[in-house]
Parts: C-alpha cells; structure tokens; sequence
C-alpha cells in the first residue's frame, strides 16, 4: 500500500522508503532506528558520517560534556562501512539511488543502492539490527554485486568523530586492533566513564589484494582492497560491539568477548536468536488491525518505538522523551514516563512497568535532595531525571530567538505533577497486577514521600478553609506561576488519599514492615494529621453549574479568549517559543497541550456533560504543540462518541514521527528525535479509547467503539496475572482466557460477565 510518494507498506509490518531525500535523513534516522533498550543505532547509512546525524546512543552513559546539559554519550561508530572505486568513495544519498526498508516486527533495516559506474553497475544490499539477545551487540550484513569486473577499496572502521547536541563527550579516546578487528577506548568528558566499542567483519567472496590500517584523530580503519568478478558477490558480516563501564567491570575486555562470540556466530545465527526475542515481545504486544493498512503500520510503528526505547533489562534507568534515538531531551525521563509510556506494559508485560517504577524507588534520592534544595520535605522528583532522580532541567530551557536571550522557565521548579503522576502510576500498577508485595517493598515509601512533599508545597488559605497548591505549571506548559492548575490538584488529592490508605493498611496488616518504612523516613503522627485534613481539604476545581467547564487554573477564563491560529499570525519569528514569559500564548487561553482533557483521561469521576462541554471548550483553544497532546483528546472523543474525530486525532498522534509533523527546534533547542510519549500512548489510543478498556474496582471493563474502517481489533490484555486475547469487530467482542489464575469480572456496556478457565471463550454484542 503506498502511504505518499515514497512511503509504503506491504504487510502494515515494513515501511518502504522509495527515493529518500537528504533533507529527511534526520528524521529517517529516528524513525529507522535499530533499538533494543541498552542502544540505539540510527537508521542512517552505513557509509554516513557526523553530518548525516550517525549515532549510537547507549544508556547509562551520561556525561555533562559542556558544562551546561547532562545528557547520554554518542559512541563511535564501530558499524562504518564505505565502498571507494578508483579515487569515489560511493555515497548513498549523493551517488546512487537508495531505497530503505524496515522491518518493525524483527527491527530489520534494509538498504539497497544501485550506482552506475564508468564499467557497469554495482549493487549494495544491506541489512542490520540491534541484538535483542546480546544487548551489545550490533550485527549488518553488507552485500556487494558488480555486473563487470571491479577492484575496489572496502574501508571498514571506527568512526570516532561523532554528532552531538551538548559538547565533546569523549575526551581520550586511543584505538587499537588485535589482527583485524578494531577497538576504540573512550573516557567521557565529565563522568569519566570508561566505554569500549568494538569493530569487526567476516568476509566471504572476492579476492584480496591489499589490506592497511588508516588512522586519525579519532577515526580507525582497515582498508581492503577486493577484486570482484563480473556477477560475483561478496558478503560483509559488519558486527559491533559496545560496552561502559556502568555494564561491565572492564569494557574492553567485554566487547573482544562478545564481538568473538558474535563473529563466530555470524549474521545468521545471531539473527535467528533475536527474532525469537521479538517473537516473545510481539506475542504479548502487538495490537492487530484488519480494515486500514496504514493504521496498522503506524501503530505497530509507534508500539515498536515504545519497546526500544525501554531499558527492560534494568530497574535504575529512565525511558527517555526521545528514547535512544538521539540526545534530545538528555536520554531521561519526565512525567512521561508513568502516563504515557508505561500503560502499554502494565497490561501488556507487567513485569518491566514494575521495573519502571523501581526506578523511580531507587531515584528516591534524587527526588529528596530535589525537594530540600528548595525548601520542601519528601520527593519532588525531577522534571528531566536521569541515572539519579537529580533534576536535569536546566533553568534556561529555549532561548528567545528574537533577542537571542535566554528563557528562564520553571519546568524544574514549579512542575510539581510530576510527583503525583508517579503515584497514580503506583497505585494503578496495584489495582492492575494485585502485586501487594511491590507496595510493601517500593510503594509505600514513594507514596508517602510524594504525599510528604505535597503536604509540605500545599498553601492552606485560613479565609476558604482550603489547601491550594500555587506558583504552578500544569501540563499545559504555556502557562507558568498559575495557581491551582485542576490537573494537579486533583492528582494531589488522589495521591494523598492512596498515602492514607496505604499508611492504615499497612498498620493493620504488617505491622513490622510498616514501623521499618516509618523508623526509615522518619514520618511523624502528626504528618497523617495534616495529610488527613488535606485529603479532606485540597482545593478541586469544580465544573461550573450551568456551563459545566472547569477552569484550567485560577484566572483562566479572564485571559484573551483566541485561538491558535490567531495566534500564528501574531509571530514575528515562526520558531518563537509561544510560552512564559512573553510568548504568544501567554496572555491567552490559548493552551499547548491537553490539560483539563489530560485529567480525563486519568480519572473517570465525571459525568458526560462535562466531558462534552470541557472537550468543546478547551479543544479548539489547544495548539498540541506538544506530541503528548492529541492521544489524549483521542481518547476523550472515544469516551464521548465522536468516533470521527478521536480517529483524527488518533492519526494526528500516531503520524507524528513517521510524517515529522512536529517541530525539531523550538526555541532555538534541538527536541527532534522519536516522540515516545505519544509511541507509548498510541497503545492507548486504541486499547482505552477505540476498545473503551479500563480498570473497574473489582476487575475490567470494555465499551467497545471502532472507527468506520476497522473491520477487527485484537489484542491481549494481562489482567492480576490473567492473559486474555480481545478480538473486537463492529458488533461483537470476544474474550478467549489465554492463561487464567481466577475469575476476572468484565463488564461491557454496562453488563457484567465472568470469565474463569483456560481457552473458555466470551462473546458479547455490544
Ligand atoms: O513532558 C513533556 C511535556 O509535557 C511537553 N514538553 C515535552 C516534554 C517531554 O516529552
């Protein structure tokens, strides 16, 4: 099926990139990016240098090069691989014509150029992906054919001068080989943090005539010449290895082992192992559309970024705003995280969103120190948080690009739902998983320090007899020092109520685990006290009696009442930052991104009429400036039965990277780079919108609602350690217990069923 001009999908699992255009390849290279969670590798050519935006990024390996941004290191490229004839060296985009191809279901990219030469024509094929089963472990297979004879150079090296955002992370770097296969030795700048990435080959046709090593400042290459004949092709297996010494004691010695292991495995064998990896993964996660091709494909697109982005294999590292794809947003986490990427693997693996969450536990520390430096008690986690929950977010964020001044904003300082965020995503973790266990172990102390630092940020105004919370940013990040942002209070509240009931339950029913947490964090009689009055107290921004809106925050409704596009028009500059202190928005109900709609969709404690009058208000005063905004309206239009728009907006979210509609600089900063907030929300989109699917007290409910063209959705769902597998098509939906432990309650539309036993099958018309 053809997407545009050069995009196409055959089996809604490959993306075809026919004719690529250099002006894009910042964008192919996110979108194509071989990933597994420890790295990722961009989807640029093999041939492509600094320029061409080539990188590796590897987790755990932050760095604070210029003094100025902590953020992960790029490491050299072990995988580059260049063909010279005669005094050209080819280049893909430059010399020949290049598809590109990828295979999100195994994380196979592929690459083929033809280039017509003086003698005839020389192809290259392809292939690569990041090991799902050596972390890492990079494998490409590189494939060249010639229709004449041909001696040609084959330069196959480490690449050590790399793309980054924020200064030179890597200050010594010294190379070296042991016969052919090649090491680069690195200290980061400012973590001094030891990393090694190894480069080798297998070479299997052609004739050598020739090998020599190139060495540079930061570059090392074994240069083969290789005589070809007329029809005959010749195999480069391309394998790199990488390694910090956050993952291995000594990194060097790591990446000879697993580069040998890996070349003596060759490309094949390692390629059969990681499909069975992806195999498990896709098993439990993908999401089957029948009726739209193109939906398909980008939501199995959106559902892969969601999966590499995540270090499954560690609970103390964050999934980065733009996962491994690149620096931006320095490889950590923000609220993200709990609302959007995580959703997708509490039902899907819950297993790695508890290790999610254990990330926030052991960044604790972070989140104290946080607190203390400005002045309050418990965790108020970081807004940008890396390897230690210490805040990242530098105070000058964009730049006013108009006077070329720096922008003070306060997403660091006066962002505070980020802590009630990872509550709610705590406690939806219990109800979800009945992992009671993860509450006593981690839960608990990160709930009642949330609950601490809310109590201690909360103002009591003595004339209202109410807790407020003040000087605020709520999601909608145009607004800053707003007063009782609805969003926050109310997942404040919800925070505190889970604090206190965790704090009686845990004093009834484990006495001695609840003394250790309360002798650990110090927490006093009187704390519950204040947390009980202001559970009771905390001031909720209630709908209006007759127009049933809730205001944003106080003051809302007086600002000028335009609209985006108006606003447009006001720009001097079109990349001004339309945020505090004196953007366009600023003075204007104009807001960036969902707000009162993101409230919505977390809880479900209003009525109809509010949804509908708050949708009709605050939708056409939102730009979605940012990509976390229009799955949330998505999921809103579903509630409310306009199934036309959520579908629009569905397509809005789950496009964003694929077409690169939003904005790679704002500003004047770098936020290109995969969107994984809206990766992960796509799961959502489709599973809590299209599908209706939510937690009820005592079990699941689904009110189905598909758009016109979806002929059938199906998906799994693991519920309190019980898997079903939900197939829904315009009238009916069928529930299939895959693995079940107990009697799982689902309610549909209203009605109530069970479902108890292996392969017992539910059909329901809705
Ligand atoms: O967390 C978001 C925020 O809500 C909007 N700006 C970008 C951040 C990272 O995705």
């Amino acid at each position: 099926m053809k997407l545009n001009e050069t995009m196409s999908t055959e089996n809604g699992w490959n993306l075809n990139i026919e004719k690529i255009d250099q002006s894009k390849m910042i964008t192919y290279g996110s979108n194509l990016l071989c990933g597994n969670g420890y790295l990722g590798y961009r989807g640029t050519l093999l041939e492509g240098r600094k320029e061409d935006y080539v990188a590796c990024i590897v987790t755990d390996t932050y760095d604070r090069a210029d003094g100025k941004w902590r953020e992960l290191a790029n490491l050299p490229n072990g995988l580059f691989t260049e063909v010279k004839v005669g005094q050209k060296v080819l280049n893909g985009i430059k010399d020949g014509a290049t598809t590109l191809s990828f295979n999100f279901e195994n994380g196979v990219m592929q690459r083929k150029t033809d280039y017509k030469l003086q003698g005839g024509i020389l192809k290259i094929t392809s292939s690569r992906f990041a090991s799902f089963k050596q972390l890492n472990t990079l494998v490409a297979s590189y494939q060249i054919k010639t229709d004449h004879n041909l001696t040609l150079k084959l330069r196959l090296g480490i690449d050590g001068e790399v793309w980054n955002l924020n200064g030179e992370h890597l200050a010594k770097t010294t190379f070296n080989n042991e016969s052919d296969t090649l090491y680069c030795q690195a200290i980061t700048t400012e973590s001094k943090l030891e990393i090694a990435v190894a480069s080798g080959y297998n070479l299997d046709g052609g004739i050598i005539r020739d090998k020599s090593f190139i060495r540079k400042d930061k570059e090392l290459y074994l240069d083969i010449t290789l005589q070809l004949e007329a029809g005959e092709k010749c195999i480069v297996e391309r394998i790199m290895t990488v390694n910090s010494a956050n993952d291995c004691e000594k990194p060097l010695k790591n990446v000879q082992k697993s580069i040998e292991f890996a070349l003596d495995k060759g490309y094949q064998s390692l390629l059969a192992a990681h499909n069975l990896v992806w195999q498990r993964i896709w098993s439990k996660s993908d999401i089957k559309i029948k009726g739209n091709l193109e939906d398909q494909l980008a939501l199995r697109f959106n559902l892969y970024h969601n999966i590499i982005a995540t270090p499954a294999h560690s609970e103390r590292l964050p999934i980065g705003a733009r996962g491994l794809s690149c620096q931006a947003y320095q490889g950590s986490a923000f609220w993200d995280q709990e609302i959007f990427n995580l959703p997708m693997f509490l039902y899907t693996r819950p297993e790695i969103a508890r290790n999610i969450l254990k990330y926030r536990y052991h960044t604790l520390a972070g989140a104290r120190k946080k607190a203390t430096n400005l002045g309050y008690r418990g965790a108020f986690f970081a807004w940008i948080s890396g390897k230690t929950g210490e805040e990242l977010c530098p105070a000058y964020f964009f730049r006013d690009v108009i006077s070329g001044r720096k922008i003070h904003n306060h997403f660091n300082d006066w962002q505070i739902h980020v802590s009630p965020d990872i509550a709610y995503a705590v406690w939806n973790y219990y109800l979800a998983t009945d992992d009671w266990e993860f509450i006593l172990n981690f839960g608990a102390e990160l709930i009642f320090e949330i609950a601490r630092f809310l109590s201690a940020h909360s103002y009591y105004k003595k004339d209202k007899d109410r807790f407020e919370f003040i000087r605020l940013l709520g999601p909608d990040e145009y607004h800053e020092n707003v007063d009782n942002n609805a969003f926050t209070n109310y997942q404040a509240q919800f925070a505190m109520e889970k604090a206190l009931y965790i704090y009686y339950r845990l004093k009834e029913d484990a006495p001695d685990i609840f003394k250790k947490i309360k002798d650990k964090i110090n927490l006093k009689v009187f704390e519950i006290t204040n947390w009980q009055e202001m559970a009771e107290k905390i001031y909720l921004p209630e709908p209006a009696e007759d127009s049933k809106l809730i205001e944003q925050f106080t003051g809302y409704f007086s600002l000028e009442d335009t609209t985006p596009n108006v606003l447009e028009s006001r720009l001097i500059d079109k990349n001004e930052y339309w945020g505090w202190p004196n953007g366009v928005a600023v003075e204007t109900q104009v807001i960036k991104q969902a707000d009162l709609i993101q409230l919505f969709c977390l809880h479900d404690i209003f009525p109809k009429e509010v949804l509908e009058a708050n949708y009709d208000y605050y939708e056409p005063r939102t730009q979605h400036g940012s990509s976390l905004s229009p799955s949330q309206y998505a999921i809103i239009a579903c509630k409310l039965g306009n199934i036309k728009e959520a579908y629009q907006y569905f397509k809005k979210s789950v496009l964003i990277d694929i077409y690169n509609t939003n904005k790679a600089v704002s500003g004047g900063t770098f936020i290109g780079g995969i969107h994984t907030a809206a990766a992960g929300a796509a799961w959502q989109v489709v599973v809590k919108g299209f599908a209706g699917f939510r937690l009820r007290k005592n079990g699941i409910s689904f009110s189905p609602n598909l758009p016109e063209m979806w002929q059938e959705l199906s998906f799994n769902i693991v519920y309190q350690n019980n898997h079903l597998n939900i197939i829904i098509n315009q009238e009916e939906l069928k529930i299939r217990a895959i693995e079940i432990y107990n009697k799982v309650e689902i309610e549909v539309n209203k009605r109530c069923y069970q479902i108890s036993g292996v392969d017992k099958v539910l059909k329901i018309k809705y």
